[in-house]
């Protein structure tokens, strides 16, 4: 087991009176339902020891935090790495502790008719959870919820049975009906033609780090609106189920991405991985299957699928992941060579990432026309599937102008997309169902010398104010909004006012 900093991200108690067999359905009110959130201020501490196993050798779990030594208040949800102000935890690796105390209502405690289950919607990358100092839940991976069953815990030392009469048990679920289809060279919706004009995005904002957020979200979803975007993919990892809601209801479609980012070493490709991360997909689909809005699952980012071993395991996962879900095409997101890319004949949908002019051909432009046209066309020989243009952009600082442009200003950044688009032109006629920038809002990452205090290929700052591009994607996402949008065949649409999907 790897040390790994655990951080709870938006947990609640919820109870409910029937035990949920199945699918893992989001924790909704209902006459029979009840929840309690759990966000707010947690106590807090970062195990520097040596070893990062002092919390587990002196049983910190065991007592109050408090007890065993200082704590630090940390907001939940948030990345505890951005809100403090000490070095050494904005780059901790091991294992964190967080602690809350709960008082429980009393109907909860005392009714064993109620079930009541601790769920934790997201905790990075491997949690384990104690009630009371007893282990109750282990989770590795991150991203996704889990729960644990902790009634016998919260009523314990109560004997008498309450009477077991009829139970009845609500849950309400919004639903959009929808069909998916991919041809050899366009991708159904409804049996529409769908042009994917969109952005990648991450969780990620100024002092919260990747905790979720209503506000960020709200802000967001205007300025998806506001750009004229219809989708957006989850890079590189499953968002938060609310931002799913959102999309459900505003109406933008999204490919939904599991962790599999980083698979670039042969050892990556084992048996223990494979296995893992089929239990990922497991997780992920059983979580987001109801989102009319999920259009297309990608398993992985980036890959080295050229390598042997990928050959297999794109196979293994893609099966599946179709088995568990046979309604959505499957695909993971490819920057490798078309003729030796292994993983590339089980997918669905092409979806390849390129960066001409960007890590190749510093500054020169005129290249990408030919790199760009040469990219598809290769693509599409080679598999006669529909692509998308998952990334392509170029870093650009705010405020920094040069005419002739160079990189990083927002001249060159806009001048690179202007190139990408001739070509998305062209192809979006035949065979190209999409195109996604990279990246819709700039985002903190590790120091490296081509990143500028994270990397800055937002067509938003991380602030969400416009550089120069998202003026020029504005214009364009309108335009192919106007162009390749049809009205439903019959009906009115359900969408809020401003949604672009119309189911
Ligand atoms: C792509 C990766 C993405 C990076 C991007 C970049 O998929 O996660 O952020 O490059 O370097 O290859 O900007």
């Amino acid at each position: 087991m790897h040390p790994a900093a655990w951080a709870a991200l938006g947990p609640l108690l919820w109870a409910c009176g029937l035990a949920l067999r199945g699918g893992m359905l989001y924790p909704r009110e209902s006459p029979s339902r009840e929840r309690k959130e759990l966000h707010g201020l947690w106590s807090f501490r970062a195990d520097f020891s040596e070893n990062r196993q002092r919390g587990f050798e002196q049983r910190w779990y065991r007592s109050p935090l408090r007890e065993s030594g200082p704590t630090l208040d940390m907001p939940v949800p948030s990345s505890f790495n951005d809100v403090g102000q000490d070095r050494q935890l904005r780059s901790f690796v091991g294992w964190v502790w967080y602690e809350r105390e709960v008082t429980l209502p009393q109907r909860w405690t005392q009714d064993l008719g109620t079930r009541v289950v601790l769920r934790i919607g997201s905790a990075h990358y491997y949690a384990i959870v104690w009630v009371n100092g007893v282990h109750v839940v282990e989770h590795e991976g991150g991203h996704l919820p889990f729960e644990a069953d902790i009634s016998k815990l919260v009523q314990s030392g109560l004997t008498t049975q309450t009477a077991a009469g009829p139970v009845s048990d609500f849950y309400t679920l919004p639903v959009g009906i929808r069909t998916i289809e991919v041809t050899e060279h366009q991708f159904l919706i409804n049996g529409k033609p769908f042009y994917f004009h969109g952005v990648n995005k991450h969780e990620d904002a100024d002092i919260r780090g990747r905790g979720f957020d209503w506000a960020l979200l709200v802000k967001d979803f205007n300025l998806l609106r506001w750009l004229g975007a219809n989708a957006f993919r989850t890079s590189h990892y499953p968002y938060a189920e609310e931002v799913l809601q959102l999309c459900d209801r505003y109406g933008i479609v999204v490919i939904d991405e599991s962790p599999g980012v980083g698979i670039v070493l042969a050892q990556s490709y084992g048996n223990q991985s494979l296995q893992h991360h089929l239990e990922v997909m497991g997780e992920l689909v059983r979580r987001d299957k109801n989102h009319p809005a999920v259009v297309m699952w990608s398993v992985a980012n980036e890959p080295a699928s050229f390598l042997p071993p990928a050959g297999y395991y794109f196979k293994t996962l893609i099966a599946h992941t179709k088995a568990l879900d046979p309604s959505r095409p499957v695909t993971f997101v490819t920057n490798s060579n078309y003729e030796a890319d292994l993983g590339a004949p089980y997918v669905d949908v092409i979806c390849v990432n390129s960066y001409y002019s960007w890590y190749h051909d510093y500054g020169h432009l005129e290249v990408i026309p030919l790199q760009l046209a040469t990219q598809f066309e290769n693509w599409y020989r080679t598999y006669q599937k529909p692509i998308i243009q998952s990334e392509y952009g170029a870093g650009a600082i705010p405020g920094f102008h040069q005419d002739p442009p160079v990189m990083f200003s927002e001249e060159y950044q806009k001048a690179l997309l202007q190139q990408y688009h001739m070509v998305l032109d062209e192809k979006r006629k035949n065979y190209v169902v999409g195109e996604l920038v990279w990246n819709f809002a700039d985002f903190m990452t590790d120091q490296a010398p081509q990143r500028v205090m994270g990397n800055k290929k937002g067509i938003f700052t991380r602030q969400r104010q416009p550089k120069a591009a998202a003026f020029l994607l504005r214009e364009r996402y309108w335009r192919l909004a106007n162009d390749t949008w049809r009205p439903p065949a019959a009906g009115r649409s359900q969408c809020p006012e401003g949604g672009l999907f119309h189911v």
